[in-house]
């Protein structure tokens, strides 16, 4: 049986509309848009699948290129069978990307314009900040990082919440050449130090805690762990900086205590009591290096295939992978995809729920947005708090006109009463976004119906943490949408489906979903391993990028996303690998085997459902299941958290020893249409651990 049997994972696809029924794009957008037809997208498809450097040197001239490419425009490997991979495009070109986002608007009096708008998790807590003003305090972090001995190449690593100063940090990081790492700020203090340790960070920013709905997480505690982990392991991080954030104003001595004073520095109302420790040797509060550092600092001059960030995502081994994007070609995809997937006009106010710690937030909340020059918001908050209201409030509030977040999201959302939308007044908006997990149509339905009031468009948008931006997705103006299909490839992109043994399907059909020929936002290599980065990606289909999904391709030329064809769980559009969940139960002194499988959930996609096999003597119980529960949370973070975890007294394995998680997952989803089973070593197990599925799953 072929890997690519999914159908398990995703009985969310259950088409009791008319998968071809088409929605146009709405009239309103038609006359002023970047793309008016779907005739003008292919013609510009075809010239930027042709003669890329015809295409995208043509976007290039928007930017300041400080000198222009050495070599060619584009020059790469994609076939391993010649040589090691390689994708550099305008080589030796030399450009900054703070400068791009800045100081050009600057220069072309934008400097007055709104950069973002900041709403806070409290909704009277907010602010704003300035093309001026984020040029101002970008400058400024970026001579604090020099003077702390940050360098070019220099890898900082990025634990923060949803505020400005984490745009601010990366900015000051590539205005100076300094490699970005931003770690989501959900994560364990081991998962933080995990990545601290791979990328040999220099540094640390983080704030000392945040609010997310009702919930306080206090950041520092967790990073003084983090940082104890990595000086243990004999890589000590010197500096750490710290943006204060909800503790008030320090004491004498620079150290909260509880009867510092009690005034927030967010908003005029009492502060959370907040205990933070401080190492002063190492920790610095954000505020005190800012007070005197310069305004004005130089941008390096990068070259266009220098590193810009990287960002670590879930390897189907367990280990993250450091996937490492470069200047030029990120910026100018970035900056490309927003534009016309947004199709972003000077006036809008645009808005991406997504955390900058994902890269939606990288790409759609910080380099798209700015690159364009438009109006964006930062939110620090849920979509639950105070209620169930709280985007369609914030898109009156800020009348936003473009939006952008995830079907998990929009599950969660469709289960209130449509009142806590109607409520609000929405008819700003103009196009709706959806990223991160395939989008069932009945959500793609209500989004449309309910949150757009028929009247927007609805972009359903493929790609990858590896890929920088949109790789498959529809233009609002120009395509006709299918609830639930991604439509056709953005331009530079051309994609295959491929069969188990590597033909390409002509014509409808499903399979696994590769790319051809190299776009400007690829990634460039794995940080540190260049090998694993080719074995990837570039070794089961030689010729071709492949992308771990699935998908069908139907009569129209539409493309659908399947899902995952590895072992990777989509939890709320958040990857998982269930090795990296199983060696966290394997760690429990009870534990001697475990497997953990995807389960379909109504809200997050899919969830973790996990098989623990336990030593000998020790006896499965509710307790037990509690701390596996806080033992995953621990390690990964509370959105690993398991949903279900079942008692496996033995696992359904090859004779080779090879778990098989195909069956697993039929287990996990009681379908007792298991299949074949030749290859079992032990048909029996398969009875008892039917027998021994958790009464609520
Ligand atoms: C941007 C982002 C990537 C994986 C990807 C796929 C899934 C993302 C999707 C989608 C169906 C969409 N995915 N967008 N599946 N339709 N519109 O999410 O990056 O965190 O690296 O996840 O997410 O499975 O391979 P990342």
């Amino acid at each position: 049986m072929s890997d690519l049997d999914t159908s398990t994972s995703y009985p969310l696809h259950i088409h009791h509309h008319d998968p071809n029924a088409k929605y146009d794009p709405p009239q309103h957008l038609i006359d002023n848009a970047h793309v008016k037809s779907f005739d003008q997208y292919q013609q510009l498809y075809q010239l930027s699948v042709k003669d890329p450097e015809a295409f995208w040197s043509k976007l290039a001239e928007q930017f300041h290129w400080e000198s222009k490419p050495t070599g060619q425009f584009l020059n790469y490997n994609f076939d391993i069978r010649k040589g090691p991979i390689y994708i550099k495009w305008l080589e030796g070109a030399k450009t900054n990307i703070s400068y791009n986002m800045l100081d050009r608007h600057v220069k072309n009096e934008l400097g007055n314009k709104v950069a973002f708008y900041w709403e806070g998790n409290d909704p009277g807590d907010n602010g704003k900040i300035t093309y001026n003003e984020l040029l101002v305090q970008v400058s400024k972090f970026a001579n604090v990082l020099k003077k702390l001995g940050v360098n070019k190449g220099d890898r900082v690593a990025i634990y923060m919440p949803m505020i400005v100063e984490l745009v601010i940090c990366m900015l000051a990081c590539a205005r100076i050449g300094a490699v970005h790492s931003i770690v989501f700020a959900g994560f364990s203090a081991e998962s933080l130090s995990d990545r601290i340790l791979d990328a040999n960070c220099c540094a640390l920013v983080t704030a000392d805690g945040v609010w997310r709905g009702s919930k306080l997480l206090n950041l520092k505690s967790i990073v003084d762990r983090a940082l104890e982990i990595c000086k243990d392991k004999g890589k000590p991080v010197d500096t750490c900086v710290v943006v204060r954030h909800l503790t008030p104003f320090e004491n004498s001595n620079g150290v909260y205590t509880e009867d510092s004073p009690d005034e927030c520095p967010v908003a005029k109302r009492p502060c959370t009591k907040l205990k933070i420790s401080w190492s002063p040797e190492r920790d610095f509060w954000w505020s005190d290096l800012m007070h005197d550092a310069s305004e004005y600092c130089d941008p390096e001059w990068m070259d266009a295939e220098d590193p810009l960030f990287m960002l670590y995502t879930s390897g189907s081994t367990g280990k993250p992978k450091g996937v490492l994007h470069t200047v030029g070609g990120y910026m100018l995809y970035a900056v490309a995809t927003c534009k016309y997937v947004f199709d972003l006009q000077p006036d809008d106010i645009y808005w991406c729920t997504a955390d900058v710690g994902w890269i939606t937030g990288h790409t759609y909340v910080c380099y798209g947005p700015l690159g364009n020059a438009v109006t964006g918001i930062i939110f620090e908050g849920t979509p639950f708090y105070p209620d169930a209201g709280r985007f369609w409030a914030v898109i009156e509030k800020y009348k936003v006109t473009k939006f952008y977040t995830a079907p998990t999201a929009i599950r969660s959302l469709m289960k209130f009463d449509d009142s806590f939308v109607t409520k609000h007044d929405r008819s700003s908006l103009k196009i709706l976004g959806t990223v991160g997990e395939p989008i069932n149509p009945e959500a793609w339905l209500w989004y449309h119906k309910i949150v757009g009031n028929e009247n927007c468009a609805i972009v359903d948008t493929f790609w990858q943490t590896e890929t920088g931006g949109h790789v498959i997705t529809p233009l609002p103006a120009a395509t006709k949408t299918k609830p639930g299909s991604a439509t056709f490839p953005f331009f530079g992109i051309v994609p295959a489906l491929l069969t188990d043994d590597g033909k390409e399907i002509v014509g409808p059909g499903e399979g696994y979903l590769v790319f051809k020929q190299p776009w400007p936002g690829i990634m460039r290599t794995v940080f540190n391993n260049h090998e694993r980065f080719e074995i990837t990606y570039f070794k089961k289909f030689p010729g071709y990028y492949t992308t771990g999904d699935g998908a069908k391709r139907d009569e129209e030329g539409y493309l659908w996303i399947t899902g995952r064809i590895d072992d990777m769980v989509n939890v709320s559009g958040h990857l998982l690998s269930t090795a990296e969940v199983e060696s966290a139960l394997i760690e429990h002194e009870a534990v001697s085997e475990a497997a953990s499988v995807s389960h379909p959930h109504h809200i997050k996609g899919e969830c973790i459902y996990c098989f623990v096999t336990l030593k000998e003597g020790e006896t499965f119980s509710d307790d037990l299941v509690k701390e596996l529960t806080a033992a995953v949370r621990l390690k990964i973070g509370p959105f690993a958290q398991p949903d279900y975890i079942q008692n496996a007294p033995a696992l359904p394995k090859t004779r080779s020893g090879k778990i098989m998680r195909r069956i697993l997952r039929k287990i996990a989803v009681n379908d007792r249409d298991i299949g074949d089973t030749s290859t079992l070593a032990d048909e029996s197990v398969i009875d008892l651990l039917f027998k021994l599925r958790p009464k609520d799953a």
